[in-house]
């Protein structure tokens, strides 16, 4: 139950916000807490109160599921601004975490005291596409000065109590329990006749500031991760506070709060925020299945992947076993993975102890025996059925009864791979994105056989490491890859009907993808999807439509790696557009008759969006992804789609999907079977439906 409660401590009057599990702002916490101050104001007892969490958090802020609906009141920011006024000091004993609307209770507090447990203070409204909308903007940098808080709200990132005490946001931290630490803290006030300390009531004087400050955060956030808006007006709120009185500031910071809350892009980063959260959702999988403990990992094959993913389970304190074939392999492996702790030691990210921590957990071995004992494997190899299977039939004789044998593939049937094994209920797809250690998707591919003990430890391991896991069925590509191909398939059409690779990227890149399909494919490798195309042969059109790019291969161009590839690369390994890459692309769309009409930056994005978007109708509907949402969580969190933009399927659905039909088939009339529309669109549009009650509920 949403609530806050008071008890008394002698004099001290003690209101805890209450609302599992982490104590969001929603109605029944606000009016919790406004009558408690009431209450303890009116009695003649209290001399001074105190405010913290119960649980874990102090509070992570307002109830994002309130956003829907409208908040009821009291609002937040008229609950903050009356405790501060109250007459008796208030001091907030920060308990853990405090987010948003929860540090922003902590700002109208008069005192903070902190534990040092409490490792995320911060306001990340900028996160989910708002601004701090209870005082935040406005009492923070009174608080810590203008540029730390610019900081802090602009990034949205947290800070831990020993970093908030250096720079003056809690007053105090303790070691032991901080409810009484804050209640001692609280009668030493009292004794020293210190009374309550509004931080709105002081001023920022203009002149103390360094010149060009807002200007330059301005022009640092030309690519923010939350999009055009939040990040703007963060900073346009906190400008608001120099030189102006609190109350002045405090109503241009609602007028800004009020441009973002409910508009497409705050709403896109909300949904993206809850969809995350719903992928660990498995309908039968629940809370009765025992996940099997994953103690040691070993891994096979030490190139990009294998060494990649290696760092992942390293990184978070797991011993790894690396496994290859030949020496050579394997020590210029472990080298890469020791060089890359160590330069996390050298940038100051990990300190000297945790980097030979690391380090130390790192085994190698030429032979698979040395895995005898892993409680998971995880193969990394090249990507070729005849390989996987062979690997996964020796590792059936030497895994440990029990142990979880997990492929690396991207394409691959999981279903042929386990059926090489004895154990084929102990095998399953862990589909990492590269680079593994960076990347947080992790796609779990569910075969026939996999059993839900075995899919609930690969999730857990999962969420260990510091991945988001999204669970697929078993088809070529998956959901990521089978979707990409789709949408790369129409990035080549678009190349032979006139669009230059760069047309292409930049036209995607200006509507906020971090990157480019052909940049994309030139830093993969392009040599990685031809040989893909090698071993399952294309139909006759698509063939057709990779001919340029599949010459560009036989002529050595493999992207990045070798200087060339859909563009030419410099030392600074900068992109450049290479007339005779065009030229190929202009020649061969004559040929085949489809250079006549050259597309513009808003067809390219929308063709891209609807064929991965249509392509994932398909696969929602075949029961590959449990949820739309899902699917959006794949392309937020391994192929660069902006939050902002909430992903393919929120696009989709934001548009109407009546509207997408009717785009489809016209893309249908003109380019043929392969604007197909997906079944469930039409179905959906028909009836009125939505994507987000397709698939499962839950
Ligand atoms: C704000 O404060 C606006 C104000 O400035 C002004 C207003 C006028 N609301 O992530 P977890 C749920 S905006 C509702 O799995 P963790 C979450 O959905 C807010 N629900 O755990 C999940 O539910 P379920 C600014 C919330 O330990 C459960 O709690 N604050 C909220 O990995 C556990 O969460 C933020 O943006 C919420 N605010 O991470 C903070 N927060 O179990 C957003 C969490 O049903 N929250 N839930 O799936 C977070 O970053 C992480 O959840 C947190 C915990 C770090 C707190």
């Amino acid at each position: 139950m949403a609530t806050a409660t008071l008890t008394k401590s002698g004099d001290v009057a003690v209101i805890r916000l209450e609302h599992a599990p982490v104590n969001a702002l929603a109605q029944g916490v606000r009016q919790g807490l406004k009558d408690g101050i009431a209450a303890a104001n009116a009695d003649p007892t209290i001399k001074a109160i105190v405010v913290t969490g119960e649980g874990r958090a102090f509070s992570a802020g307002a109830d994002i599921t309130e956003f829907r609906s409208g908040p009821k009141p009291p609002g937040l920011g008229e609950v903050i601004d009356g405790m501060e006024a109250s007459g008796k000091p208030v001091v907030a004993a920060l308990n853990g975490l405090a987010l948003g609307g929860g540090l922003e209770v902590a700002l109208g507090c008069h005192y903070r005291v902190a534990t040092k447990a409490a490792s995320q203070l911060g306001l990340p409204e900028v996160k989910i596409g708002i601004l701090p909308g209870a005082g935040g903007t406005q009492r923070m940098p009174r608080l810590i000065g203008v540029e730390a808080a610019l900081d802090m709200i602009v990034s949205g990132n947290p800070i831990n109590a020993e970093k908030a005490a250096k720079v003056g946001l809690v007053d105090r931290v303790v070691e032991g329990d901080v409810v009484e630490g804050a209640i001692a803290f609280a009668r030493e006030l009292v004794a020293a006749g210190k009374g309550p300390r509004p931080i709105s009531a002081t001023r920022i004087d203009p002149a103390s500031l360094p010149k060009d400050l807002f200007d330059n955060k301005r022009a640092s956030i030309a690519r923010h991760p939350s999009g055009p808006m939040a990040a703007k007006n963060c900073i346009a709120a906190v400008e608001a506070a120099v030189g102006s009185d609190y109350k002045s500031g405090l109503a241009r910071e609602r007028d800004l709060f009020l441009e973002l809350a409910g508009k497409p892009y705050a709403r896109a980063l909300q949904y993206a925020f809850f969809a995350e959260r719903q992928v660990a959702n498995i309908p039968d999988i629940g809370k009765d299945v025992t996940p099997r403990e994953i103690k040691t990992v070993g891994i096979l094959g030490a190139g990009t992947m294998g060494t990649g993913i290696a760092l992942a389970f390293l990184n978070a304190g797991l011993p790894v076993t690396v496994v290859e074939t030949n020496q050579g392999a394997l020590d210029h492996g472990a080298k890469r993975i020791r060089d890359t702790i160590d330069s996390n030691v050298k940038r100051g990210r990990i300190t000297e102890d945790e980097g030979a921590r690391r380090i130390g957990n790192l085994a190698t071995g030429l032979d698979l025996k040395v895995l005898t004992n892993a409680d998971l494997i995880i193969e990394a190899v090249f990507e070729n059925m005849a390989l996987k299977k062979e690997i996964f039939a020796k590792l059936d004789a030497v895994a440990k009864p029990g142990a979880i044998l997990a492929s690396n593939t991207s394409t691959l049937d999981v279903d042929q791979i386990a059926a090489a094994t004895k154990r084929p209920q102990d095998v399953l797809g862990m589909h990492f994105f590269s680079p593994a250690n960076i990347m947080r998707l992790l796609e779990f591919v569910r075969g026939k056989a996999t059993a839900k003990d075995a899919l609930a430890s690969a999730m857990a391991i999962a969420r260990r490491i510091g991945k988001v896991g999204v669970v697929s069925g078993v088809c070529f590509g998956f959901i990521g890859n089978r979707m990409v191909e789709a949408y790369l398939e129409e990035v080549q059409a678009m190349m032979l009907e006139g669009a230059t690779p760069a047309d292409i990227d930049n036209a995607l890149e200006s509507w906020g993808l971090a990157m480019g399909p052909n940049a994309m494919m030139d830093m993969a490798g392009l040599d990685v999807g031809y040989r893909i195309r090698q071993e399952h042969k294309p139909s006759e059109e698509r063939a057709r439509f990779y001919r340029v790019t599949d010459a560009i291969v036989e002529m050595g161009r493999h992207g990045q790696k070798t200087g060339a590839g859909m563009y030419s690369y410099g030392a600074d390994r900068k992109r450049q557009s290479d007339p005779q890459i065009e030229a190929m692309f202009a020649k061969e769309g004559a040929a085949q008759g489809r250079a006549n009409r050259k597309p513009e930056a808003e067809e390219i994005v929308e063709r891209c969006l609807l064929r991965l978007a249509n392509e994932g109708a398909q696969i929602l509907d075949e029961g590959i992804a449990l949820r739309a949402s899902d699917i959006d969580t794949i392309y937020l969190n391994g192929y660069g789609f902006p939050g902002w933009r909430g992903g393919p399927m929120w696009q989709i659905e934001e548009m109407g999907l009546a509207k997408v039909v009717e785009k489809i088939k016209g893309y249908e009339a003109r380019h043929g079977a392969r604007w197909n529309v997906a079944p469930l669109l039409e179905r959906l549009a028909a009836s009125g439906g939505k994507l987000a009650d397709a698939g499962v509920k839950g």
